[in-house]
C-alpha cells in the first residue's frame, strides 16, 4: 500500500502535537532566509505542525518572563524540533525528501529571520490567522501554539485558509507592557515590542528574546471544533 496523504494523517496523529495542516510552497510569497530558495520547487509542499503550551505555565506570567515560561518554551522547541526530525525521518523512510525546520532559529540576526516563517506556513494550512498580536491565533487555542514546520516532495492537498480575524477580541491590547498592539495588525510596532523584549531579558535575567503576556491573553475559543486536517 503506498503511503499517501490518508497515511501520513493517520502517522501525524500518532504524534503529540495539537494541531497539523498541510500547503503548497506555491503559495509561500516570502522567499526562505540563509537557504537556497530552489528548496520550495524541489519540495513543493509543507507540514505544519503546533503544539500547546502549558495552561499552567502561562497562568504564572503575570507582567513579563520568568524562569519557568523560559524552561517550558524551551521544552516546547525541543519536542517540536523532535517530533519534526521524526516526520521527515518517516517521509524519508517511505521514499520521499523532506527537510525538517527548526522550530526557533534565527538566522539572520539584522532582520531577526528565520529560514522560514512558521506563522505563515501555519496561516496558509489553515491552523489561524495573523492577529492584533502579530502572532498565529487559531480559533481553539488562541495563540498559545508553538509551530515548526517540514517540507517534503510528497504531494499534499492544500487546506483552506481560514482568516477569520480576531473580530471584537481586544484581550492582547490593554496588557502589553510596551503598548506595541494596535486595533489593526497591520500597525504593530515590531520596534516597540523588540525593545521592551530585550529590556525585559536584561532585567529578569532570562536568557532570551521573550515574553509571553500577549500570548498569555490570546486564549481562543475552548468549545470550537478542532482545526487542522
Ligand atoms: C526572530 C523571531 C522573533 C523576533 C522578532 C522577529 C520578527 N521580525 O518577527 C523576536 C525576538 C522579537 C520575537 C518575539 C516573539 N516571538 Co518570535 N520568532 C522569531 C522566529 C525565530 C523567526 C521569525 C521570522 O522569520 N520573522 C520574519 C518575518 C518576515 O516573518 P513573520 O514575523 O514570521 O511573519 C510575518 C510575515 O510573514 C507575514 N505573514 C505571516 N503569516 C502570513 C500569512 C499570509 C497568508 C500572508 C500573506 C502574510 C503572513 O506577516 C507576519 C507579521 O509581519 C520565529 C520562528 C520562525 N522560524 O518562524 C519565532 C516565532 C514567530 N516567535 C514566536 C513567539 C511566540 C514570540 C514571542 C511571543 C516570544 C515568546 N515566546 O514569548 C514574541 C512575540 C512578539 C509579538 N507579539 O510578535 C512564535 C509565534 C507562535 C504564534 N502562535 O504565532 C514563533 C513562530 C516561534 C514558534 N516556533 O512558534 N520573535
Amino acid at each position: 500500500m503506498p503511503f499517501d496523504e490518508e497515511r501520513l494523517k493517520i502517522f501525524l496523529q500518532t504524534l503529540d502535537v495539537d494541531l497539523f495542516g498541510f500547503a503548497c510552497m506555491d503559495d509561500y510569497d516570502s522567499k526562505l532566509v540563509g537557504i537556497e530558495n530552489e528548496i520550495k520547487l524541489s519540495l513543493p509542499y509543507a507540514i505544519s505542525i503546533g503544539i500547546r503550551l502549558s495552561k499552567g505555565v502561562l497562568a504564572t506570567v503575570k507582567d513579563g518572563p520568568n524562569l519557568l515560561y523560559y524552561h517550558h518554551y524551551r521544552q516546547v522547541n525541543m519536542s517540536l524540533d523532535s517530533i519534526a526530525t521524526k516526520i521527515a525521518r518517516k517521509l524519508e523512510q517511505e521514499g520521499f525528501m523532506a527537510c525538517a525546520f527548526p522550530a526557533s532559529q534565527i538566522v539572520d540576526w539584522k532582520k531577526q529571520c528565520g529560514h522560514i516563517s512558521h506563522k505563515k506556513v501555519a496561516s496558509l494550512a489553515g491552523l489561524g490567522w495573523i492577529g492584533r498580536n502579530n502572532l498565529l491565533v487559531n480559533e481553539r487555542y488562541g495563540s498559545q501554539v508553538r509551530y515548526t514546520t517540514i517540507l517534503t516532495n510528497m504531494p499534499l492537498s492544500r487546506n483552506t485558509v481560514k482568516n477569520f480575524g480576531c473580530k471584537e477580541c481586544t484581550a492582547c491590547l490593554s496588557v502589553c507592557p510596551s503598548g506595541a498592539i494596535r486595533m489593526d495588525p497591520k500597525d504593530f510596532d515590531h520596534i516597540g515590542c523588540y525593545n521592551k523584549i530585550t529590556e525585559m531579558k536584561n532585567k529578569r535575567n532570562i536568557g532570551q528574546h521573550i515574553c509571553g503576556i500577549c500570548v498569555e491573553a490570546c486564549r481562543g475559543e475552548p468549545q470550537s471544533t478542532l482545526t487542522g486536517t
